[in-house]
């Protein structure tokens, strides 16, 4: 009975695990933003973020009026992109 607990308990602590590999980088910085802890951005907490403001239409490609993850992800990506394009300008 008891190993089949800890066998339950390390299954759910794998399963976490891959999860947040899954989500990367992009789950730390989408929670700082997202200051009400919703998993969404809204404009208001965007505004912490320029950039991420200035777009945030764009970005919220299902006109929902927040960013979900998927689409802070793709933010994430382009503002990288974005990065090393401009790096390899400057070098
Ligand atoms: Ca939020
Ligand atoms: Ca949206």
């Amino acid at each position: 009975m008891k190993a089949k607990w800890i066998a339950g308990a390390l299954l759910i602590a794998l399963a976490s695990v891959a999860m947040a590999g899954e989500k990367g980088m992009g789950t730390a910085a989408m929670k700082q933003l997202d200051a009400n802890g919703d998993g969404m951005i809204s404009p208001e907490e965007a505004t912490a973020h320029p950039r991420l403001s200035e777009n945030f239409d764009e970005y919220d490609t299902d006109g929902s009026g927040t960013l979900e993850q998927g689409e802070f992800a793709r933010f994430e990506t382009m503002s990288q992109e974005r990065e090393m394009k401009q790096k390899g300008k400057n070098e």
